[in-house]
């Protein structure tokens, strides 16, 4: 459980680490599916349902930058979707009932690992209001080194930015980043981190020798309603972790821009990125 300071950390600077959530058997596991994932994308060589590739990936050296939905593919993402002790933390945030909206594993591998330019999660999926908030699962260490996540802290009661550049989105910020405010999120492995879905965020590449693996659970408010992209009843209820199914929405008056019209090529935030200007770029190499 959260401590009143560390609920209110959370509250005033968008995001929070909490450490040593899983066990060493539980991260142990993780990591084992996560290799057998990646060995078997040695098969693949576009991105399809399962995985996001990385531009170097190749037969003989397999680099994935994302497995999409893993909890779908594996029960031990499922269990991680479920831990107890990390639901009790969401819980205190923006609880009692909780729906998941995706899950994620990204990775970066050493030297290799794509950077994810500044952005609002806010602008990929707005809802009726934004109790929502992304869960970090550490699998490896995340340091400075190897591309751990950066915040701005505050940033989620500012501004609701555009994330388009010449009237298309493409999933990132035009604004700079003022470095002196980038705070990094450096957590063990076991640890979470938490980062609410308005505060800007991104991560460089992997400099290190390590690799870096992060499961990423993206959770809302059960009355929280998505504005684009609702799939039916059955399937937005089947998404609850904690609490009962509603039919209320709970709007509030967030700012909201949709994240449309859609660039050419659609799918991940690293393809969408891709098609943003050079210029744009600021934490490529
Ligand atoms: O994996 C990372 O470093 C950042 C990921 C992220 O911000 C995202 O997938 O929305």
């Amino acid at each position: 459980m959260l401590t009143r300071e560390q609920v209110d950390r959370y509250r005033n600077d968008g995001f929070i680490t909490v450490e040593h959530v899983l066990d060493d058997g539980f991260v142990a596991d993780l990591r084992c599916v996560t290799d057998e994932f990646v060995a078997r994308s040695a098969q693949v060589t576009e991105h399809d349902d399962v995985y996001d590739l990385e531009p170097q990936h190749s037969a003989a050296s397999p680099q994935v930058r994302r497995i999409k939905n893993p909890n779908r593919w594996h029960p031990v993402f499922q269990k991680a979707l479920e831990h107890p002790g990390i639901l009790d933390v969401v819980e205190q945030l923006i609880g009692p009932g909780i729906r998941y909206l995706t899950t994620k594993m990204n990775m970066k591998s050493p030297g290799v690992g794509s950077p994810v330019e500044w952005h609002q999660d806010w602008a990929f999926y707005p809802h009726t209001h934004d109790d929502i908030l992304a869960v970090g699962v550490a699998i490896d260490a995340m340091t400075v080194e190897n591309g751990c996540l950066l915040v701005v802290p505050g940033s989620h009661r500012g501004p609701v930015y555009e994330h388009h550049e010449d009237g298309v989105f493409i999933g990132a910020i035009g604004e700079s980043i003022d470095e002196s405010e980038v705070v990094p999120v450096t957590v063990d492995a076991g640890g979470i981190s938490i980062h609410h879905v308005r505060t800007l965020h991104g991560s460089a590449p992997n400099r290190s020798a390590d690799p870096r693996r992060l499961l990423l659970l993206e959770m809302a408010a059960v009355d929280a309603w998505p504005l684009k992209g609702y799939g039916g009843f059955e399937a937005f209820n089947s998404r609850i972790l904690r609490g009962a199914p509603t039919s209320h929405a709970r709007v509030e008056p967030v700012p909201v821009v949709m994240p449309e019209p859609q660039p050419e090529r659609g799918g991940s935030i690293y393809e969408i990125q891709t098609q943003m200007s050079r210029e744009r770029a600021r934490l490529r190499q």
